[in-house]
């Protein structure tokens, strides 16, 4: 079983600023962890990173041949994109929807996501956790 794992815009950045906001672990330990994880849950994992819509959409396309699902936190494009949407959708696999900030206590701006509803689920709100149990809830899924 193979999982693409997809960060959007501003990512990169995380455990250099706002660490209030998004915690100080970097994307490289988030990565780490969930590497970690993958091994433990017998599934293989690539990272893909981009701050721009069209790289994540090309990439999301990729799934269709060569991943069995999708782990994505779209970052501010959650609130914005039709076109990763419809690239999920496309591909036909099923797709978690993560965040490390709980969406429902911030702006009412992030309220929505064009992505959760073509996703199977979407947890928000408990940092590195968010990504590590849609992780366990995909692997399960995906087996059952
Ligand atoms: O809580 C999340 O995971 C978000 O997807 C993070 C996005 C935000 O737009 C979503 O509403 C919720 C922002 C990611 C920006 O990451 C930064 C990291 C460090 C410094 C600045 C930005």
């Amino acid at each position: 079983m193979k999982i693409l794992v997809v960060h959007g815009p501003n990512l990169n950045l995380l455990g250099e600023r706002e660490p209030e906001k998004y915690g100080k672990r970097t994307l490289e330990d988030i990565n780490a962890s969930i590497k970690k994880l993958a091994g433990e849950l017998g599934t293989e994992v690539e990272f893909f990173q981009s701050n721009c819509e069209g790289e994540l959409v090309t990439k999301i396309q990729e799934v269709k041949q060569n991943f069995d699902g999708i782990l994505i936190n779209p970052a501010a494009y959650t609130h914005t994109s039709v076109a990763i949407r419809d690239a999920i959708l496309a591909v036909t696999k099923p797709c978690v929807e993560v965040h490390l900030s709980n969406l429902y206590t911030r702006e009412e701006f992030r309220h929505h996501s064009y992505i959760a509803p073509v996703c199977v689920g979407q947890i928000s709100g408990f940092g590195l956790d968010s990504y590590l149990l849609g992780l366990k809830a995909l692997v399960n899924h995906l087996k059952s």
